[in-house]
């Protein structure tokens, strides 16, 4: 009995585990919802809204669209779910701490292009030769492709245009990064995924996503954990019990025993 109870509890754990596993876990590992309105990107270490445009969802700004300024002054402004030190994405490479020349196409470990090219962005081996010029993918014909689906799993909202970088390069130009899906000449080329920079004035205007170091996802709701019995415990449950049977096996056969002996004695 006492085996199958621990067998029971064991059995119980690990199919909490694994429910915990598929509620709290996600396919991709580099990546993980914080289901508050926030991305957490484990590798990198930061924490992006979900809403790549919550300027204008939150209101404050008709469409979204910035100069440098705006953007940079609506991010250092933000307060989201309890932290205000969002900013915008930096230009900087991670691995080697510079930053990609003029617009570069593989410029993979900045913050935005960590979460484009690393994190399942498009892939611009695979834009069909169709695809040009531009209008051709755009129109109702269907060959609009959506070449970042896998980055929209898990963010709302992402712009096909350009995305302001924290990042200046001097003082009237700073950076960005366009998430544009939709062709443009020459030949196979998308503006997707192309970082460079480019005047922070109205000629310009960009859209801004929000970012934060560190990871701000929520801790996990607490369940009520389900007490198991380790080994040791269980090695001293089981003596105890078997101590137990012991005595009421032999408190069940002593009266007969004695009478044995005493008969025994008695006819000795
Ligand atoms: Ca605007
Ligand atoms: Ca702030």
């Amino acid at each position: 009995m006492n085996t199958k109870f621990r067998s029971y509890r064991a059995s119980a754990t690990i199919a909490t585990s694994i429910i915990f596993a598929i509620a709290f876990g996600s396919a991709d590992a580099a990546l993980r919802s914080c289901g508050s309105g926030m991305i957490y990107d484990e590798e990198f270490d930061l924490t992006w809204l979900q809403d790549a445009n919550y300027a204008q969802t939150s209101g404050y700004d008709s469409d979204g669209l910035m100069t440098w300024g705006e953007a940079a002054a609506w991010a250092d402004q933000l307060e989201f779910a309890g932290f205000s030190d969002w900013r915008l994405p930096s230009a900087t490479n991670r691995d080697a701490s510079v930053i990609c020349p003029n617009k570069s196409y593989s410029c993979n470990q900045s913050e935005m292009g960590h979460l484009w090219y690393a994190l399942g962005g498009p892939n611009l081996q695979n834009v069909p030769a169709t695809c040009t010029p531009r209008q051709t993918c755009d129109d109702a014909s269907g060959m609009y492709i959506n070449l970042s689906d896998e980055l929209n799993v898990f963010f709302i909202n992402m712009q096909n245009d350009n995305y302001w970088l924290g990042t200046e390069f001097d003082e009237n130009r700073a950076y960005g990064f366009n998430t544009g899906r939709f062709f443009d000449q020459p030949p196979q080329e998308s503006f997707g995924g192309r970082q460079g920079y480019g005047l922070k004035t109205s000629q310009f205007l960009s859209y801004a996503w929000a970012v934060r170091d560190g990871d701000s996802c929520p801790p996990p709701p607490t369940s009520t954990p389900i007490p198991t019995i380790g080994p040791a415990m269980g090695i001293i449950i089981g003596v105890a019990l078997a101590g137990l049977a012991r005595r009421e096996l032999r408190s069940r056969v002593r009266p007969s025993k004695v009478s044995d002996s005493e008969t025994k004695h008695t006819d000795a």
